[in-house]
């Protein structure tokens, strides 16, 4: 009775806005930040009704990521600091458009019902991670949140403040393997295996100073303030932030961040001639994407783009480098082989020639579809499994049980052959799974790792882009009338309906030398994207252009 009284209370504090409909697509609810209260207020009730049926602390975030500085949104993080399970959208959904108060209270007891999830207190406690970016109604958001998880008895608001999405997935992962989770545990964390990894780069391979300079570009967001934090605890390497959201620095994701460089392949404004020549990176606005890039000496506005692909690569020749070693039989022949089940998780966007490079290296590749929940449950049936998306979200998974086997190895060598090569690529594959977030792709720990197997590959970042020439591509989105008419199969790679579709892109790749093409409508966007690679830029951008009218 008092839990009914109160949700009624507390939601008419929070009315739906006229005229709006909302929906929890890839990245949660998304909107104009002044549009938000309710969703939020609403999200937070998801929260707590999350974390009781699962029995332990789940994650809030508020965040729009790369989209404008008025937008906001919201999404929630499982227990694992995963996305939310996709069963509980349609849930999340209906909740957020429950036009009155009253509809609210029968969603939520009706729901709950059906869950098995008992309200009321009774000892059940409900723990929520709170975190946002640092967008101007981020305040105000955060304070629906609470109200919203307050509107149910015995739920608790942890407000961890302004966070990367990738630290707030961080903490929930480690509060609930019962570690500490705050944010100095995050840093301290990072920059000990960081050391750990660069102490053991091997010596002769690293090159002078000029090569551990990196330029970050902090899309104006909270991951250049995070990022000039951390810096002070770390050895070894030079970044240099700009557009770290500063007063008078610019504003957020405007002309800068890691989804316009990629997009557009321009500089972000801030970078110019006097960086020719410079390792250069960015990150999206709430720090979970990360590429790379330098400006071309040519062309000022130009750039040489190092994607997700590249990062991916980078990293997978890395790890497949210590595992090589950990099983390499010594003259006594007596060292036990680690079976490792290496997995290389891409999307349909991934660029062609990254997809042949990985395969010719003897690696395993699969494609999902889109999104990173995808992405992320098929590397997590690997022992080790490395995900990535083109636009440079990803991360590294390594199996819990994989991870005490090795940790068990590693102990063995310390023991009986310490220092030796056997024993350091094993500390490595452990300080590799310590900087890497496991929770989600995270560009400031994601960086550090780049950074450091740079330095132990003793490369530049002229032979980083050398590993493989990326295929001319282009991408288009389609206006239509009903994107969900177009439906796909096979990661995304083929049309099922309408009908007839499939041939007439067959017959248009046909005609290119190395053509690829595919369609799908977007997640997060009303459009169809026309993705296709060719031979030649001139090529890609015509065989785009002729699926394209067969969409239309
Ligand atoms: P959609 O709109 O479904 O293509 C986009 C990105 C995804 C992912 C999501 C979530 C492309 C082609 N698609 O999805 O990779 O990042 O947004 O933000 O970049
Ligand atoms: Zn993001």
């Amino acid at each position: 009775k008092d839990q009914h009284l109160l949700l009624l209370e507390s939601s008419s504090h929070f009315p739906l806005p006229h005229g709006m409909t909302f929906s929890y697509g890839t990245a949660g609810f998304r909107a104009v930040g002044s549009k938000l209260p309710s969703t939020v207020f609403r999200a937070g009730i998801v929260a707590v009704l999350r974390s009781l049926k699962t029995g332990s602390a789940v994650g809030l975030m508020i965040t729009a990521s790369h989209n404008p500085i008025l937008d906001n949104g919201v999404k929630i993080a499982d227990p694992d600091g995963s996305m939310m399970t996709q069963h509980w959208e349609p849930f999340a959904e209906a909740l957020a458009n429950a036009p009155n108060p009253q509809s609210l209270v029968e969603l939520v007891f009706h729901f709950t019902k059906e869950e098995g999830i008992s309200l009321g207190g009774g000892g059940t406690c409900a723990e929520i991670l709170l975190g946002r970016d640092t967008r101007p109604t981020g305040e105000a958001l955060l304070e629906a949140a609470k109200q919203g998880i307050k509107s149910i008895v015995g739920a608790a608001a942890l407000d961890m403040g302004i966070l990367t999405t990738p630290q707030l997935h961080w903490m929930v992962m480690n509060k609930n393997k019962g570690m500490k989770a705050s944010e100095s545990v995050y840093f301290m964390q990072l920059s000990e295996s960081f050391r750990c990894l660069m102490d053991m780069v091997p010596k002769g391979t690293r090159k002078d100073c000029v090569d551990s300079r990196v330029v970050v570009d902090g899309a104006n967001g909270v991951g250049g303030e995070k990022l000039e934090q951390l810096k002070k605890l770390l050895i070894g390497i030079d970044i240099q932030v700009r557009n770290s959201g500063k007063q008078g620095e610019g504003v957020l994701n405007e002309g800068v961040g890691a989804d316009f460089v990629q997009k557009e392949k321009v500089a972000p404004s801030g970078f110019g001639t006097k960086d020719v020549g410079e390792r250069c990176a960015t990150f999206d606005g709430d720090a979970d994407r990360l590429v790379y890039f330098r400006i071309s000496s040519s062309n000022c506005n130009g750039i040489d783009l190092v994607d997700g692909d590249k990062i991916l690569s980078l990293f997978a020749l890395f790890i497949k480098e210590q595992l090589h070693i950990l099983n390499k039989q010594g003259d006594e022949g007596t060292n036990n082989v680690l079976v490792t089940r290496l997995g290389i998780v891409q999307t349909a966007y991934a660029n062609g020639a990254s997809t042949d490079f990985l395969k010719q290296q003897g690696l395993e590749v699969v494609l999902t579809p889109t999104g990173v929940k995808y992405l992320h449950k098929k590397a997590a049936e690997c022992d080790v499994g490395i995900y990535f998306e083109a636009n440079g979200h990803g991360t590294i998974l390594f199996s819990e049980e994989y991870l005490s086997k090795l940790q068990k190895k590693c102990d063995d060598l310390a023991c009986h052959s310490p220092g030796s090569e056997h024993h350091k690529a094993a500390l490595r594959l452990l300080a590799v799974s310590k900087l890497i977030n496991q929770a989600v792709g995270d560009a400031i720990s994601g960086l550090l790792l780049v950074e450091v197997v740079l330095q132990h590959m003793g490369w530049s970042m002229q032979d980083w882009i050398d590993l493989y020439n990326d295929l001319p591509s282009r991408q288009l989105k389609v206006k239509v009338a009903d994107r969900t008419a177009i439906t796909t199969t096979h990661a995304e790679t083929q049309v099922l309906e309408p009908s007839g579709l499939q041939e007439a892109i067959d017959s248009e790749i046909a005609k290119y030398h190395k053509g690829r093409c595919f369609v799908r409508p977007s997640g997060t966007e009303d459009i169809i994207r026309v993705y296709a690679e060719a031979s030649s830029q001139e090529a890609a951008n015509a065989l785009a252009k002729s699926v394209s009218r067969h969409v239309d």
